[in-house]
């Protein structure tokens, strides 16, 4: 039934049905949250770093309709480019398929598509949140729920300060999802390693964290966690400049009457000029970082479960 609505590319089904090692992209963070042509590039670097750690990438989008797990440099180099990508997020999921569109996926939707291949293991940048000023727009990322409901866990570098970070880590702690540090005790703001909120759990290494993750399925406790893995020091921002850069950035998404789905692209697009695009040079690198974490964390998963 499946195979109506879902391709998996060659190696990504093989390693699938083998129990090796894959790691989840998703390609919002291409289309929408990155611009050509660095999007493409930086995509295509990810997946060759999880390749050198022993995994298999699996970058996820929609394309004419259909879910794709795995995609070719020339699907990577469309998504970078092309206009008509829609952002897809858990509701639109449907809709997207049925028109026969294209669409790239959010931390929601890629974290239910590797579901339901099959893949534990997903990175990313940063991950949806509350947003500022929620408690009048109600503006939460249906991320959330997701990490509340679906068995991935989610590398990504903490959450961009675009967000109200301690109303974040409070509405993942009511829905039960884990925020562990990797290596660190603070959950880390994405530019910056510091935020000064705590994670619940540090680990010090992968097969640390595969362990408790393993756990907490073994025990039927659904739901994602949050690797919360800081940006490299070397590459960490300015804690003054970005912030001020997100602030004028917010300003001028409340001016503008910027809403919806449009708020986080609207935000990261600006903090990117604002910087002049230093933010972009931090991005890629932290994502890099993420990958090396998530190979070599679904490198060990995959040992737990074959055991
Ligand atoms: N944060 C980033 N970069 C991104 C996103 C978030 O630093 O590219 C993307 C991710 O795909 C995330 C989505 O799932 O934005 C969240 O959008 P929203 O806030 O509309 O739920
Ligand atoms: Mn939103």
């Amino acid at each position: 039934m499946m195979e109506k609505y879902m391709d998996i590319k060659e190696d990504v089904k093989k390693a699938i049905e083998e129990g090796k090692p894959v790691v989840a992209l998703e390609s919002t963070i291409i289309s929408h949250g990155m611009p050509y042509p660095q999007n493409v590039k930086t995509a295509l670097e990810v997946e060759n770093i999880i390749r050198d750690r022993g995994a298999i990438p699996a970058t996820i989008a929609i394309l004419g309709g259909k879910i794709k797990v795995g995609l070719n440099e020339e699907d990577i180099g469309y998504l970078g480019k092309a206009k008509d990508v829609y952002k897809v997020s858990r509701r639109d999921l449907p809709f997207i398929l049925s028109k026969g569109v294209n669409g790239a996926t959010t931390v929601a939707s890629t974290m239910i598509i590797a579901n339901l291949a099959g893949i534990k293991v997903f990175v990313t940048g940063g991950i949806g949140g509350v947003h500022r000023g929620a408690e009048k727009t109600f503006d939460i990322s249906a991320d959330l729920q997701e990490l509340a409901r679906t068995n991935v866990a989610v590398v990504c570098a903490g959450a961009k300060s675009i967000l109200d970070l301690g109303l974040t880590l409070e509405y993942l702690e009511t829905f039960g999802v884990p925020v562990v540090g990797f290596k660190t005790h603070e959950f880390p703001a994405f530019f910056t390693r510091k935020s000064g909120f705590s994670v619940d759990y540090k680990v010090e290494d992968e097969l640390e964290l595969a362990k408790a993750i393993k756990t907490k399925w073994d025990l039927g406790l659904d739901g994602g966690i949050v690797v919360a893995n800081p940006i490299p020091k070397k590459y960490e921002m300015d804690s003054n400049i970005i912030d001020k850069a997100i602030e004028v950035a917010l300003k001028e998404a409340e001016t503008k009457g910027i809403k919806g789905k449009e708020v986080t692209p609207f935000l990261l697009d600006k903090v990117k000029d604002i910087t002049k695009g230093k933010s972009l040079e931090s991005n890629i690198e932290l994502v890099y970082n993420n990958a090396l974490v998530g190979a070599n964390l679904a490198v060990e998963l995959e040992k737990l479960y074959r055991i």
